[in-house]
């Protein structure tokens, strides 16, 4: 009774605030009325698309089951389902043998002698990977293609007299090979004079993005990247992240926004590394204003940090997210080409540990493949990829239950068993949960039944839209997944079981 006091307090307030914001609120309330009529015990069919803001008398519990019920936009659904994307860093560093470009390197230095677009999309397609991530535009300034905002660009190249595009081509090599298409604009730009004079910048972005997001066809990923090296005497660069986000949003509503945008998440790391215990639901936000980074403070969390959605942490935040990861690793030790990396481009054994650490984790990957100066993925890194695409789709469609495409809906204990098909040898399993619905799942064990006898062979944590695990060989003949904890009932969408091969 007293409860309901509140809420219809809560109620009264409401209706003061703005609309979206009151339809919102609304629906939490209805969400957490269902929860006490029904003594949480019944499951209510309401969700939070990207962004729950906990209203202030929710007790503890009653957050963390909310928290089961945020789930992705479509845009972000679409993406996740990509599972494997690929980064293109070419530009003047190509041609320079640098990281991070001054600024200043002479436009004459672009010139790749056998640009094949079409090669990197096929090299890549082949390989499993459904998107290409290319840098438009790096620190240095250099733009791949013909701005008007800047005359530093392609347009200033030898490269076929300066009439080229490295950007359309590779967007029309993509639509031809139906392959997704993104872009890298680099915030940080050591060449453009108006940087750090923030409002005219800000202006100057924001027509480079407009070029991008105008004439090049659908784009499916803006990667803002984080990094700024101008030092303590630096210039100091105020963006505008919020009109920024306006243009992509009005320009390419399709489009997820990553690292510095709202959408995609950093892993923490460029070593192909995603979290044992990866959360989708998170209260970070990248720090694109005061009360964002102060929030992340007060919370004590980064992008870096181990816990970013557990318990603990969803009971001290104030307003959760759908925020998923990326992780972002390169195939050879730098981001662009260097002949003098061509032996240490990743092994087969390298690249497939990657994929069980990203796609494996809830994360999806985002593999760097840098065209050397003649403008083509090196021959090494093709039959790299190559390997990397066979083993994988031999692995993964070679299915070794009968019986693991079936929706389960379990409660925290309850098990299930699945058949293995008769003298197949596993040491692979795959668990995803219906992402439509939230990530639940907090714990889970497997067990094989190896002569008439239930042994464990593996269990984990979270497991989102996809994890995967690898245990030693082993001919159990039957299968049961336990979920021992789950923030609410969990959808299990798909139990599979594999071989794969010792590299
Ligand atoms: C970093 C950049 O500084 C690197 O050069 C590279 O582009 C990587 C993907 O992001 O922050």
């Amino acid at each position: 009774m007293v409860f309901l006091f509140v809420v219809r307090a809560k109620i009264v307030t409401l209706l003061t605030t703005d609309n979206d914001e009151l339809m919102r609120k609304i629906a939490i309330l209805i969400f957490i009325l269902t929860l006490i009529i029904s003594g949480c015990s019944q499951r209510a069919n309401t969700y939070f698309e990207k962004e729950l803001s906990f209203p202030e008398f929710v007790t503890q519990d009653q957050k963390v089951k909310l928290a089961a019920y945020v789930v992705p936009t479509k845009n972000q659904i679409e993406w996740q389902k990509l599972e494997l994307t690929a980064f293109i860093h070419f530009g003047i560093n190509t041609f320079t043998g640098k990281e991070w470009g001054d600024g200043n390197e002479d436009p004459e230095l672009f010139n790749p002698t056998a640009f094949d677009a079409e090669q990197w999309v096929t090299t890549l397609q082949n390989a499993g990977f459904k998107m290409i991530i290319l840098t438009a535009k790096h620190h240095d300034g250099f733009c791949l293609w013909p701005t008007n905002t800047t005359s530093y660009s392609v347009a200033s190249s030898p490269w076929k007299n300066g009439n080229g595009d490295i950007v359309k081509e590779v967007r029309d090599a993509c639509e031809k090979h139906n392959m997704k298409f993104g872009v890298y604009l680099s915030p940080w730009d050591r060449n453009a004079e108006s940087y750090g004079d923030s409002p005219v910048y800000n202006e100057f972005f924001i027509q480079q993005l407009t070029e991008l997001l105008s004439n090049y066809g659908e784009i499916h990923e803006v990667w803002f990247d984080g990094a700024n090296g101008e030092g303590p005497n630096g210039k100091v660069q105020e963006y505008n992240w919020s009109r920024f986000y306006h243009v992509i949003d009005s320009l390419q509503p399709t489009a997820v926004k990553a690292i510095m945008g709202n959408d995609i998440r950093w892993v923490g790391n460029e070593s192909g590394l995603g979290r044992e215990t990866e959360w989708s639901v998170t209260p970070l936000q990248p720090g694109i204003s005061d009360a964002i980074i102060n929030e992340n403070i007060r919370l004590n969390i980064t992008t870096t940090a181990e816990d970013l959605g557990s318990r603990d942490l969803i009971e001290k935040s104030k307003t959760i997210y759908w925020y998923p990861s990326e992780v972002d690793v390169s195939i050879r030790p730098g981001w662009f080409f260097h002949a003098e990396e061509n032996q240490q481009v990743k092994s087969l054994r390298e690249l497939v540990d990657i994929y069980f650490q990203s796609v494996g984790m809830n994360s999806v990957l985002l593999l760097n493949v840098p065209p050397d100066k003649r403008g083509r993925i090196h021959e090494i890194d093709a039959e790299r990829l190559r390997q990397f695409g066979v083993y994988i789709n031999n692995t993964f469609s070679d299915e070794k239950l009968t019986d693991g495409e079936v929706t389960w809906r379990a409660r925290a204990g309850d098990s299930r068993e699945y058949n293995v098909i008769p003298g197949e040898t596993i040491n692979t399993v795959m668990l995803q949960e219906d992402i439509q619905k939230g990530q639940r799942v907090e714990e889970f064990t497997v067990e094989g039944l190896i002569n008439n006898e239930w042994r464990e062979l593996t269990k984990g944590t979270t497991i989102g839209y996809k994890r995967l695990l690898r245990f030693p060989d082993t001919e159990a003949t039957k299968l049961r997944l336990t979920i021992t904890e789950t923030r609410d009932n969990a959808n299990i969408q798909k139990f599979g079981a594999y071989y794969a091969p010792k590299l």
